[in-house]
């Protein structure tokens, strides 16, 4: 028996769009594997050698279509003030006014899909269902991957179930006998919109085909949407990777990382430690979302079923994990297509292939000194490929969390690891977390972006009001079952540009640290920021690290961090009366401790 309000609404939808034909999504290997041979069949992807490459597709995107679009996302709460200071905020009786004529008969000559999915495994009690309308097939298929979908989602949602309410087209309804593009989209930027109607758990976007855009299960509904029911409900929703860290003993821990985009959050998820013995396994590699359970320890799952991963970059230097994930069953976007019917990217070899076609669909050889992917070609892959996923990573109970890790790129001033003092201060070190821009993101290059935990694009309601959440999430189980947070950074440099810290699989080193901290066998040193490791407790055993950097990489420059209070001043101002009191508590006592003679 279908779902009352979800055959009303695919109705309603039907009726505004005009679709040829409508398509439930039963979610079998039968309409994947038939999708992606239509798609072929219309010219829309490649097949890759079905040898080396099996089952695998590369679709190229529109120049205008190839990245998230923050400037043309709205949260489109009932106050501008719930929005907050760091979202794009229109009425939400406006919106849909102003986006019904944009939906007004724009499926013209194409299916309308119904995909119902699942975030998280079907019936855990963190998991949360959503039905997504497209006409497009390339949609259909990342969605296929990304969640879990179709006929056994309709099941766990029932005749009376709720759902989030995620509507999608691409912007561009076909005449009688029009040739269809190869990435259909609405090429203008301004007629983009990706928006959501936080109050009624809706999502309405328009116009892009690509990524975050369109594959509304990720970014819009399990971190936008969902931190507002995680606020209204008292869960956590977040931006954050989840691993599982085995010691040489085999005790295992569970700890989650916010990192902002282009931070390396995949490559950590997947990391191979250097140090002998050590052992780290996935569960996630971008969102997290975590509910206290009945043990009162926070548990977490990650509400995805793949990765949508960065593909420049990706080598068997920086994760030879990921690389082994994306040999078969894989959807690449924007990567190179080389002679031999296979895909490449920037820094995926050391030798580039010797010529191939580009994202654009042109004849490309490195010589033209062009990049041949985009910087943001992208790879959808099964995470049950990936050869760590840890064996647990579908236990619908979630696994406990012990610490939380977040950081950001921070040439300077930042440490490479201190330990909060507590849960406040925490989140406070949380609040202030930040990167410099990499010249992929929008932005000066170089220029300082504070991301409270990495959320700033992707929360759902205002900023103060988050960490407020965060605040209260501490009291919501006895203070010993708390994780404990951790700030990171992989990134800082020394005074002629170098970098002071090798990264990738030597973060073992910072994690190995960490796991003898909340098992009470490391030491730490109390500074006025937090605590660092004390000297000798971080393991550098077979590391070639010149002394001078392992001092300066721990140290703590009270001058730069007096220089930073004013910054975080004006950024805390922003936030104006739902900033946390406890927050601008912990800034003024930080302050007071960099100026006292000793911690
Ligand atoms: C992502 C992002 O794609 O954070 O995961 O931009
Ligand atoms: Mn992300």
């Amino acid at each position: 028996m279908i779902n009352k309000k979800l055959a009303a609404w695919v109705e309603e939808m039907r009726a505004l769009c005009t679709p040829d034909r409508v398509h439930w999504c039963d979610g079998s290997k039968a309409e994947y594997d038939r999708l992606a041979d239509e798609t072929v069949a219309v010219g829309a992807a490649n097949r890759l050698d079905p040898e080396r490459w099996p089952h695998c597709l590369l679709f190229r995107s529109d120049p205008s279509d190839v990245a998230r679009v923050e400037e043309r996302t709205f949260i489109c709460s009932k106050t501008r003030e719930d929005a907050g200071p760091s979202n794009n905020w229109m009425d939400p009786d406006e919106m849909k006014t102003l986006m019904r004529k944009s939906y007004r008969g724009c499926m013209k000559g194409r299916t309308l899909y119904v995909i119902p999915y699942s975030m998280g495994p079907i019936g855990s009690p963190i998991a949360n269902i959503g039905v997504e309308i497209t006409d497009s097939p390339y949609v259909v298929v990342n969605m296929h991957v990304m969640t879990r979908v179709g006929t056994k989602v309709l099941e766990a949602l029932g005749e009376d179930g709720e759902f989030v309410r995620a509507m999608h087209s691409v912007g561009a309804p076909l005449a009688p006998g029009q040739k269809d593009s190869s990435w259909p989209c609405n090429p203008d930027i301004q007629q983009k919109f990706i928006t959501h109607f936080p109050d009624t758990r809706e999502i309405w976007s328009y116009g892009s085909g690509y990524g975050g855009n369109a594959l509304l299960g990720k970014k819009c509904h399990a971190l936008r949407i969902a931190s507002v029911q995680a606020r209204d409900e008292g869960w956590l929703a977040e931006h954050m990777l989840i691993i599982k860290l085995t010691n040489p003993a085999g005790k295992s821990i569970y700890v989650a990382a916010a990192f902002p985009s282009q931070c390396g959050k995949t490559n950590f998820a997947m990391m191979e430690p250097t140090l002998p013995g050590w052992k780290v396994e996935t569960i996630g590699d971008d969102i997290c979302w975590m509910k206290p359970g009945p043990d009162g320890r926070w548990r977490a799952i990650n509400p995805e079923a793949g990765f949508f991963g960065v593909a420049p970059g990706t080598s068997m230097k920086s994760n030879p994990n990921a690389v082994r994930t994306v040999q078969r069953n894989t959807i690449f976007t924007n990567c190179v297509l080389t002679p031999d019917q296979g895909v490449w990217w920037e820094d995926m070899t050391d030798a580039p292939p010797s010529k191939g076609v580009d994202w654009q669909g042109n004849e490309w050889t490195p010589a033209s000194g062009k990049k041949g992917a985009h910087p943001n070609a992208r790879f959808t892959a099964p995470a049950s490929q990936c050869p760590v996923i840890a064996p647990e990573w579908e236990d619908p109970a979630g696994v406990p969390i012990s610490a939380i890790l977040f950081g950001g790129r921070r040439a300077s001033v930042v440490p490479l690891v201190t330990e909060a003092f507590n849960w406040q201060h925490g989140i406070f070190l949380g609040s202030i977390m930040g990167s410099e821009m990499t010249a992929a993101a929008f932005g000066t290059v170089g220029t300082l972006r504070r991301d409270p935990m990495a959320m700033l694009p992707f929360c759902g309601y205002h900023m103060g009001d988050y960490l407020a959440h965060w605040l209260r999430a501490g009291q919501m189980t006895s203070p010993d079952k708390l994780p404990r947070f951790y700030y990171v950074n992989w990134f800082r440099k020394s005074a002629d540009g170098k970098w002071l810290w090798p990264g990738f699989g030597e973060n073992s080193r910072v994690l190995k640290w960490i796991f003898e901290r909340l098992e009470g066998r490391s030491e730490a040193t109390r500074t006025p920021i937090g605590q660092v490791p004390a000297a000798g407790t971080l393991d550098l055993s077979g590391l070639d690290l010149d002394p001078e950097n392992q001092t300066e990489l721990l140290s703590v420059d009270r001058a730069a961090w007096l220089a930073e209070i004013a910054d975080i001043r004006r950024y805390y101002a922003k936030f104006g009366g739902h900033l946390p009191r406890e927050l601008a508590e912990e800034l003024d006592a930080m302050e007071r401790r960099l100026k006292e003679k000793s911690p």
